[in-house]
């Protein structure tokens, strides 16, 4: 028998510790990881299947160069590190590094590349940036900068503990988003006491586990928020001692919400008032209440109003800063940036919310003549030509680049449109570890050792910045020489250089990563060069949170806590607890200048105000279907498996369809039909169901991918959803995609 050995799944956001057992190559066994200490021995059934990521045919092996020709030729590292670097510099040279774009940050489970990117885009002076977030929990971030100060004041539910739990366009029993998800809710679901609440137009696993299910007319959450929180209001469930001691603005808000006419907002939203009225009364009764929102309202119409509202439920209530409700938590490394100001795109003048320009407003900055446009793009471990809105329209801005180069570990979408595509060794050939560390009371760090060599042909992200960075000219050996010296006599010594060396050429903070791969990462143990940047992160962490380190057992002074803690992560295999807070840390991490929540928003509130005159229903009759593009199934994980082998149900990703539509149209199931939005038209198999409302159709994401048979030929199984969307439809504020509110016309197809 062979060894298990420690790492994380990397197929959504929670990267539960898993073990595996290889044979050569191969991940053959699987089993949740029981001294992970978020995750407990916790999987879904997904990791099992492990393997067709990592030893797919999609691996690239080999860097490649586009002939003028549109076809690829294999290239060697030395030469695509050369070409590379210099067409960046040029890019740089001739235009401005700012007219480079930087698409990437990591997926669901390789976030230390986004780490290592940071010292290539300095050398570049590559302002933008953008990724997935800038298309899903944008709004939610500037919602939480309105009110908490900054917009990487993030929340984290404890449903752990709430005594009412509602998820809001969220379905945790496929898309998990919190630890342990399926057990949570069946502890939740069986408890009398306790109360699941969910609001989504789908009866989804969760909605079939809940007490209330709020099945909402797709895309009217709005109104079914501001209703819910009328009934607050008018049956005296708000905290006055709360919103006294703790906010500004609360008059404006109520005032705003008690003009809700509760009955007809209920009627657009397709939901029974008694009901309404009777999950209100629950909530403002419970001792604690927790919420979560998720895609079906982020990408969805009022998109930003709706995640103010969904925190208004909490806030007016005072289920804040206390065990059960939502909390303020420690972050490892920032997933995103945190500034107050409302930064503007070059071209559109989007707003740049978390330091993200939004994914669909990339095009706008692209497809026009203006002399301010990107010019190049750096794609790392992302998809846009496949995952973002309008892949058509992505196409042609992909084309009208100058530079396109795509570091990935398969040739995707994107990277067939790329002038250079650079091959990743895979997440389980490195070290890797994701900032996904977004939980409270107790958040958990995991550095993950690799399982395998690199696959040859393929290098680390760290070790492809590294010879960039190089090959750029912004980092030489006489910057790296003394700092490697002091790095081995130990870490103090280190320290001491390297401060020195900052002072001495501030422009090494910017390539800092780069700098600690170099030196320090060469004397870490086993090879974790890659780790080295969490020694400045795991200080950073020391200075910012000492008390809630100390009660994670990292004492002493903060240089002794930053390298204990930097201990821990190179040694502890199934992760590490860095902090652990009390209920007061929320209070301390409001970064609003006197410390209250700020509760007004008044873009938001004048939104609210324009609810009374929208008609609900805004169908034109050419598309009488709202279409939810891209639902997260059992079989569904992004596009991390490309092979369509791993799905052993719902090979082709049906499209679900009710039972009176589908008799309507005359479709089967098991049938085909053609879908058509204003953008594109495909043909996609059926599956009928009795969990969704007449008028609602749904397709899931992660399909239509490129993948080769055994012959080499591609073959794509299901419908990419991003043919259908188009990217002016958004949201006002934040820009993010009405991904689920798509208008649709279904047809029936012969045969
Ligand atoms: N199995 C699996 N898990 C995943 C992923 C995956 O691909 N597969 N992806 C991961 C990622 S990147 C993310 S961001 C998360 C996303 O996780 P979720 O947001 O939970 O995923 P979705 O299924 O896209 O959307 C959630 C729900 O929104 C509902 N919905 C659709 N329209 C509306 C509406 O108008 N109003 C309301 N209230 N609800 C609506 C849908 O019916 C669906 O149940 O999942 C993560 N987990
Ligand atoms: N219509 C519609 N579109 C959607 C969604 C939807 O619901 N509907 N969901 C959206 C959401 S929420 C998200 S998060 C995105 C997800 O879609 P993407 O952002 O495309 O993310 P992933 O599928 O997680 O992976 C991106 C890429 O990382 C590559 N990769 C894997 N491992 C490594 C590695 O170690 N190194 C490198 N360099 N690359 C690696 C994979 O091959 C893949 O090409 O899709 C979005 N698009
Ligand atoms: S919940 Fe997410 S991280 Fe955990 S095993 Fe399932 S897919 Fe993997
Ligand atoms: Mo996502």
């Amino acid at each position: 028998m062979s060894a298990w050995h420690k790492t994380a799944c990397i197929l959504c956001s929670l990267n539960c510790g898993i073990e595996v057992q290889l044979e050569g190559r191969r991940l053959a066994r699987v089993r949740g990881d029981k001294s992970h200490p978020g995750s407990e021995g916790y999987t879904c059934e997904k990791p099992a299947r492990l393997d067709h990521y990592q030893n797919g045919r999609h691996r690239l092996t080999t860097p490649l160069r586009r002939r003028p020709d549109g076809s690829f030729e294999p290239i060697d590292w030395n030469t695509a590190i050369r070409e590379v670097a210099a067409a960046f510099v040029r890019v740089r040279d001739t235009h401005g590094g700012d007219k480079i774009l930087y698409y990437g940050g990591g997926g669901q489970g390789n976030h230390l590349p986004g780490a290592y990117a940071s010292a290539t885009r300095s050398a570049l002076g590559s302002v933008y940036a953008a990724n997935a977030l800038s298309q899903e929990k944008t709004g939610e971030f500037w919602v939480d900068g309105q009110l908490f100060g900054r917009p990487s004041c993030h929340t984290a539910p404890d449903f752990e503990h709430a005594e009412v739990a509602v998820f809001v366009g969220k379905n945790p029993w496929q898309s998990h988003g919190f630890a342990r998800a399926r057990a949570v809710l069946r502890e939740i679901a069986k408890d009398p006491k306790r109360t699941l609440v969910v609001i989504d137009p789908r009866r989804t696993e969760t909605a079939d586990l809940a007490d209330f299910h709020l099945q909402v007319r797709p895309g009217t959450d709005a109104f079914a928020l501001a209703a819910l929180l009328a009934v607050l209001i008018e049956e005296d469930f708000v905290d006055p001692a709360f919103l006294r001691d703790h906010t500004n603005g609360a008059d404006d808000v109520l005032a705003a919400l008690r003009d809700v006419d509760v009955a007809v907002y209920c009627e657009r939203a397709g939901v029974e008032e008694s009901v309404v009225r009777e999950v209100a009364r629950r909530i403002g009764r419970a001792t604690s209440v927790s919420l979560l929102e998720d895609l079906g309202i982020q990408q969805s119409r009022h998109s930003t109003l709706n995640s103010y509202l969904e925190k208004l439920v909490c806030l007016i209530t005072g289920n804040f800063g206390k065990q059960g409700t939502s909390n303020l938590h420690t972050q490892m490394g920032k997933l995103f940036g945190g500034s107050r100001s409302d930064r503007r795109t070059p071209v559109g003048g989007h707003r740049i919310i978390g330091g993200l320009v939004p994914c669909n407003g990339i095009p706008d900055e692209i497809l026009t003549d203006d002399p301010k446009r990107f010019r190049a793009l750096l794609v790392e471990s992302g998809n846009p030509a496949h995952s973002l809105a309008d892949s058509q329209r992505m196409r042609q801005a992909l084309e009208a680049l100058e530079l396109v180069v795509v570091i990935d570990v398969a040739f995707t979408e994107t990277a067939r449109l790329a002038d250079y595509v650079l091959p990743a060794s895979s997440q389980f050939e490195k070290w890797e570890a994701t900032f996904f560390n977004l939980e409270f009371p107790r958040n958990v760090f995991h550095l993950r050792a690799p399982l395998l060599d690199p696959l040859p042909g393929t290098l680390p992200e760290a070790e492809i910045h590294a010879r960039l960075v190089r090959a750029m000219g912004a980092l030489g050996d006489e910057d790296l020489a003394p700092l490697r010296d002091a790095a081995t006599q130990g870490r103090a010594a280190f320290a001491g250089a390297f401060l020195q060396a900052l002072a001495a050429k501030p422009q090494l903070a910017g390539l800092a990563p780069v700098v600690l791969y170099e030196t320090l990462g060469k004397t870490l143990p086993d090879g974790a060069a890659a780790a080295a940047v969490m020694w400045g992160l795991a200080h950073n962490c020391a200075r910012a949170y000492p008390e809630s380190l100390r009660r994670a057992g990292f004492g002493g002074a903060s240089i002794a806590q930053g390298e204990a803690l930097f201990d821990a992560i190179l040694e502890r295999r199934s992760g590490v607890v860095f902090s652990i807070d009390d209920y007061d840390e929320t209070w301390k991490r409001i970064e609003t200048s006197d410390g209250r929540i700020r509760l007004a928003i008044p873009e938001l509130l004048g939104e609210l105000q324009t609810l009374r005159d929208e008609d609900a229903v805004q169908r034109d009759p050419a598309f009488p279907f709202v279409l939810a593009a891209g639902e997260r199934r059992t079989s569904t994980a992004n596009t991390i498996f490309r092979d369509p082998a791993w799905r052993k149900k719902d090979a082709d990703g049906a499209l679900r369809i009710s039972r009176d539509d589908a008799a309507e149209l005359g479709i089967a199931d098991g049938g085909r039909a053609r879908v058509t939005t204003k953008r594109g038209s495909v043909i996609a198999v059926v599956e009928v169901t009795d969990t969704l409302r007449r008028g609602h159709v749904t397709l899931p994401n992660g399909l239509g991918l490129a993948y080769p048979d055994e012959s080499g030929a591609d073959v794509v199984r299901g419908v990419a959803p991003n043919e259908l969307t188009a990217s002016e439809d958004r949201d006002w504020l934040a820009g993010t995609p009405w991904h689920k509110y798509v208008a649709a016309r279904v047809e029936a197809i012969a045969g």
